[in-house]
């Protein structure tokens, strides 16, 4: 085997063989046929049981109609189990959750009992991958593409199988297999030249719940229909898209739908032609429609042709303003995917206003674990945390309830995160980096799972009752995301990176670029003002979080710099000065990852070779990663200001 099976590995859970087990399946299906086949390598695994089927087996797997459609019920007591589902998509997840809940409590199978019934909080629950058709991966940390190499489309049966297992273990029911930027091959995924294995794939996921979608070219009129127009509103256009869809249909009868990035950063989109994004989406979608297709389209839309020297334009107002004048305008099968901040996925944002915003559309958030901004899958960085705090945020729009777990859910609604993944054979580069995969799955499911307790369960599925490794890597995990924020960049500032690789310090980066973010770091002090006397950008908020963020006194000061210019001499809550809070917390987040790699060197008679040297690398890298930050941020607000340590420690001049 060339690669892990991550959290799939069924490790026999000690002292507890037990003869062999029956089971009855009431149904049939390609869906229920993987639930029986999981159950069966599961407890083969974990009890070295085989599994027979008989008219009235040990475990009993069937449909409740009664139950949600994704959802499930568990009984299993005195070595008797009955998992029903809504659908046999249901039985699925429960098959899986069984199989959770037989590990985590570790025990032998006539002493497991599990009373369970669960419902997902969403209903989209996507990875976007960034697979280019060459192989590439943009953002991707984890090797290359197992969907694409050299503009063919790749079949490995086995691997896409396991993958597909691993996204229905966690719940994840859609994929987009192509990177949004779609160019060169990428835009004739559409055309018979792919239909063949695009079909084995709807085959595969199918049999797990995923649905595929596809990544469109808006101007595929003109590369593929030769015309010389992608004008939503033309008419030649709409006709040319509604042929394509009745074509792609016809070949992939089980497609979700497609994504589409229009307008973004050089991609083609209906502002060529004066037409809203409305219009884009709606055009496709009644394409799309007669065949129950979907159009997720993404909000990611900016001037990235900025200049710096403009401090009136805000990059952060750009996609509200873009698409909140166009709420309720959109066709019911559009889902408008909305990046969680107004930026771009850096390691700490305000919730984008738009979420909360639109009240007739359907909205999805789009999250990143593909760690672009938080350590490229060098650095752990475990999101959990962060994405937990994203979900409980009231953006106070709805009089009820507007945390955003809210708003997102009910039909057309989800979440979705570009995903970690690659050829990789442990498929996420950092081996802790799996956690962000299981994690954001089991997130999507079920908003109200505590970070630590999905950390948890992740540990004992990867690593077996295990307790050093549990509980040193849990400790870890949990610290990982503030130890990044720490050594970065401070108090929400972001963006302090090497241009185009997103990675390693470089602090006026991108500060004379052309992409709109900006730190305005200068003699005065640091910080964008985005109040009313800035951009004023805290106005696309409800009106108690726009004065919240407004206001030095009660703005959130994880985030103070993001809504603040202020002078490097400004207390903070702490009574330090914001310059002593940027040196502080660039020491303690260097000596916290120098801590992670002393606590990980500890680990080293608990895992095996292999995984050890993989994860030691790492480890060893971050802990002299996290000192160049440190360094280079330090000195860059030393030299802008003069002003020593006042602990008297290290500072380069
Ligand atoms: C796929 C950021 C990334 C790009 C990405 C883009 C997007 O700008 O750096 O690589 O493009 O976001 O989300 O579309």
């Amino acid at each position: 085997m060339a690669y892990t099976k991550c959290w799939l590995a069924y490790p026999a859970i000690a002292g507890a063989a037990c003869a062999d087990l029956t089971v009855s399946v009431e149904g049939a299906g390609p869906i229920l046929d993987s639930a029986r086949a999981e159950l069966a390598r599961g407890l083969a695994g974990l009890y070295g049981a085989a599994l027979t089927d008989v008219a009235d087996g040990d475990i009993r797997l069937g449909v409740d109609t009664a139950l949600d459609p994704e959802g499930y019920r568990i009984h299993a007591e005195n070595g008797r189990c009955t998992i029903e589902g809504g659908s046999d998509t249901g039985v699925l997840y429960g098959v899986f959750a069984l199989l959770r809940a037989a590990q985590m409590a570790g025990c032998a199978w006539k002493d497991l009992t599990v009373q369970e019934e669960k419902a997902p909080a969403n209903r989209m629950r996507m990875l976007n991958h960034w697979d280019n058709l060459d192989g590439s991966i943009e953002r991707g940390y984890s090797g290359e593409s197992f969907f694409f190499k050299d503009d063919v489309v790749l079949v490995d049966e086995a691997r896409l199988a396991d993958y597909a297992r691993m996204l229905a273990s966690v719940g994840i029911n859609a994929i987009a297999i192509n990177n949004v930027n779609v160019k060169h091959a990428a835009t004739w995924l559409i055309t018979d030249r792919y239909y063949a294995p695009l079909r084995r794939y709807l085959e595969i996921f199918g049999a797990y719940g995923v649905k595929i979608y596809l990544c469109i070219n808006f101007a595929a009129t003109m590369d593929l229909g030769g015309l010389d127009t992608c004008d939503p509103c033309d008419p030649a256009v709409a006709a040319w898209w509604k042929e394509k869809a009745a074509d792609v249909w016809a070949n992939l009868p089980d497609l979700g739908g497609f994504l589409v990035k229009a307008d973004s950063e050089g991609r083609p989109g209906p502002f060529t032609y004066n037409r809203t994004q409305a219009d884009g989406a709606n055009m496709l979608a009644d394409a799309v429609a007669p065949y129950g297709g979907h159009i997720i389209w993404r909000c990611f839309v900016y001037n990235c042709q900025q200049d710096w020297r403009d401090t009136k334009i805000d990059r952060a107002c750009a996609g509200y303003n873009a698409f909140m004048p166009l709420d309720g305008q959109f066709r019911d099968n559009v889902t408008l995917q909305i990046k969680n901040g107004p930026m771009d996925f850096q390691v700490r944002e305000p919730v984008s206003p738009l979420i909360g915003g639109l009240q007739h559309t359907h909205i999805m958030v789009e999250f990143q674990i593909a760690q672009e901004y938080t350590g490229q899958q060098r650095h752990v960085c475990y999101l959990m945390p962060w994405f937990r705090q994203i979900l409980d945020t009231d953006l106070r729009t709805r009089p009820d309830n507007g945390t955003v777990a809210a708003l997102i859910r009910g039909a057309g609604n989800g979440m979705a995160a570009v995903t970690n993944t690659g050829n990789d054979d442990n498929w996420t580069g950092h081996d802790l980096a799996a956690a962000n995969l299981y994690g954001f799955g089991r997130l999507c499911y079920d908003t109200t799972l505590d970070p630590g307790a999905i950390a948890d369960e992740w540990l004992r599925l990867t690593y077996g009752d295990n307790p050093p490794v549990e509980q040193t890597l849990h400790s870890i995990l949990m610290r990982s995301w503030p130890a990044y924020e720490k050594y970065t960049a401070p108090l929400g500032v972001g963006w302090m990176v090497n241009p185009n690789y997103h990675y390693g310090p470089n602090v006026d980066g991108y500060e004379y670029s052309r992409w709109g973010c900006y730190h305005r770091a200068s003699f005065d002090g640091i910080g964008i003002d985005r109040t009313p006397s800035g951009s004023d950008y805290c106005h696309q908020y409800a009106p108690e979080l726009a004065e919240m963020y407004a206001s030095t006194d009660t703005c959130p000061e994880e985030l103070i710099l993001f809504f603040h210019h202020l002078p490097y001499d400004y207390r903070l809550k702490s009574g330090k000065t914001v310059l002593q809070h940027i040196y502080d917390t660039h020491f303690e987040g260097a000596e916290e990852a120098a801590r992670f790699y002393d606590e990980f060197m500890g680990l080293k008679p608990y895992l095996d070779e292999e995984t050890f040297a993989r994860m030691e690398a790492r480890f060893a890298h971050q802990k002299e990663h996290a000192c160049e930050w440190r360094d280079v941020i330090n000195t860059y607000f030393y030299r802008k200001t003069g002003v020593e340590d006042a602990h008297g420690r290290k500072i380069y001049h």
